[in-house]
């Protein structure tokens, strides 16, 4: 199996922590975001909106990285990320969509106006970040009430729900700063819980 994404992407990252919570092991493709290797015939035959990740399986090939987490969550071998029971797994579902609809496009507002403009020499627009925290705010609100429940987001076991969030929350921090978290308690304890884990550590090894 191949993984063709870039290290610096929170969309690959996500990918390489599951890699890293199944102790799994695929050959990486780097892409190289920058010249925009994305965007060549090449690249654009395996993924047609010219992005990364793509999970290349021998003769199936798979972008979108919530999709490639659920495939390869199914087919390694070892302890799934997904629940067997069936409510578990629909409130699992239930935060997958939250952090695709409502969560990541906020943030990557935020990251994008806080980390990538002024690196380009541009100006931040603190609106749209005014704006983007807002959103990004009713989701931790959401996550912080279920976190007061249970310790990760579906009961006591980390799940790929629990996965979705953990990039984008690490660039809000590096955008925002530490500060970010302290309304959300909760939040950062679960925070610190995922740093504990030994694929967080080795996620990040696999990216450098
Ligand atoms: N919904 C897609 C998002 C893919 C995406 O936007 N990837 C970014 C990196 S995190 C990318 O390739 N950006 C390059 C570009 O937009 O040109 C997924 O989850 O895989």
């Amino acid at each position: 199996m191949k993984l063709y994404g870039n290290q610096h992407s929170a969309c690959t990252k996500t990918v390489l922590l599951l890699l890293a919570e199944r102790s799994a092991k695929l050959d990486f493709v780097p892409v190289n975001l920058s010249i925009g290797e994305h965007k060549t015939t090449g690249h654009l035959a395996r993924h047609p909106f010219g992005r990364v990740p793509v999970l290349d399986d021998g003769e199936f090939v798979l972008y979108e990285s919530r999709a490639i987490l659920r495939y390869l969550d199914q087919v390694l071998p070892g302890t799934r990320l997904t629940p067997s029971d069936l409510r578990a797994q629909a409130c699992m579902e239930q935060w997958i969509s939250v952090d695709s609809c409502y969560f990541t496009p906020a943030a990557y507002t935020i990251v994008v106006q806080k980390l990538f403009v002024p690196a380009m020499g541009g100006h931040t627009d603190e609106q749209l970040v005014a704006q983007a925290w807002s959103s990004v705010r009713d989701v931790y609100r959401a996550l912080e009430a279920q976190l007061a429940q249970t310790r990760y987001l579906v009961g006591d076991d980390f799940t790929l729900a629990d996965l979705c969030f953990v990039q984008y929350t690490e660039s809000l921090v590096a955008a925002l700063g530490d500060s970010a978290l302290d309304e959300f308690p909760l939040l950062a304890r679960w925070r610190q819980r995922i740093h504990a884990r030994p694929a967080f550590s080795l996620a990040q090894e696999l990216a450098a």
